[in-house]
C-alpha cells in the first residue's frame, strides 16, 4: 500500500497496535498480531528493542506477510534499514532516533513516517514537519511499565495535541480499559493500549471492548 493508504488505515480503527512480545504471556507475535488483526486493527508498529537484528528480520518478513493478507500497515519501531529491508509502510521513531527528515531521505515519498512528542515544544516542532512526517504519538499519558523511564505527560498534553496539532496523533502510554474514556473525552480519536492487549486473555475480546469506549 502506498503512504495515503497507510494513512487512511491510521484513520480507519481508533486503536493502534504495537508489539511486545516481553508482556505477551508467552505468546509469539505472530499469534498476538493476528488476533489483534482479527479485532480490527489495520495499523501495526514492531517494537522490539531487544531482539537481534537477525531476528527482528525473520519475524518481520512473516508479520510482513500477515499484514497484507489483512490490507494493514505495518510500521516498524526505530529501525529504518529493517523497514527498508521488509518493505514496510514505514517507521516510527522517537525524539532520539534519526532526524525525520533524514529518514526521509532515506525511506522516499511514499512511505509513513511516525514521531513520539512528549510536550508543546515538541509538537509545535512536529506541526513545522507536517509533509515530512505523517502522525505524532503524544504520552506516555501515564506512567508505564512498557516503557519505565519516560516521564506521563497527562491529559492536558492530549488536549493541547487535540487543540494544536496538524497532524493526527496517536494518545499512548498507561492507558487502560478503565480509562480509555478519559483519553478519548481528551480529544483522541487514536489510542494506542500495549500491555492490556498483548496480555490479555484474550486479546480480540480486549480490541474490540477498547474500541467500543473509542465509538
Ligand atoms: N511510548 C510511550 S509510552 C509507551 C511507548 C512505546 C509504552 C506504552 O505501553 P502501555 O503498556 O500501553 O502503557
Ligand atoms: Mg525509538
Amino acid at each position: 500500500m502506498n503512504r495515503q493508504e497507510a494513512m487512511r488505515c491510521f484513520k480507519s480503527f481508533p486503536i493502534y497496535g504495537i508489539t511486545a512480545e516481553g508482556m505477551s504471556a508467552g505468546r509469539s507475535n505472530l499469534e498476538v498480531v493476528e488476533a489483534m488483526l482479527q479485532a480490527g486493527i489495520r495499523f501495526v508498529q514492531y517494537r522490539e528493542k531487544e531482539k537481534s537484528g537477525l531476528a527482528r528480520y525473520n519475524e518481520c518478513l512473516q508479520l510482513r506477510e500477515l499484514t497484507r493478507k489483512y490490507g494493514a500497515a505495518f510500521l516498524i519501531d526505530d529501525f529504518v534499514d529493517l523497514a527498508m529491508a521488509v518493505d514496510a509502510d514505514g517507521v516510527h521513531i522517537g525524539q532520539d532516533d534519526l532526524p525525520p527528515r533524514a529518514v526521509r531521505e532515506l525511506l522516499g515519498p511514499d512511505k509513513v513516517i511516525g514521531w513520539s512528542t512528549h510536550g508543546p515544544e515538541q509538537l509545535q516542532a512536529a506541526n513545522g514537519l507536517a509533509g515530512v512526517i505523517d502522525y505524532i504519538g503524544t504520552g506516555p499519558v501515564y506512567a508505564t511499565q512498557t516503557k519505565k523511564t519516560a516521564v506521563p505527560v497527562g491529559l492536558e498534553y492530549v488536549q493541547y495535541a487535540r487543540q494544536n496539532s496538524v497532524l493526527p496523533f496517536v494518545a499512548i502510554g498507561g492507558i487502560k480499559e478503565h480509562n480509555l474514556h478519559l483519553v478519548r473525552e481528551a480529544g483522541a480519536d487514536t489510542v494506542c493500549v500495549v500491555s492490556e492487549i498483548t496480555g490479555a486473555d484474550d486479546i480480540a475480546a480486549k480490541v474490540r471492548s477498547l474500541a467500543e469506549i473509542m465509538d
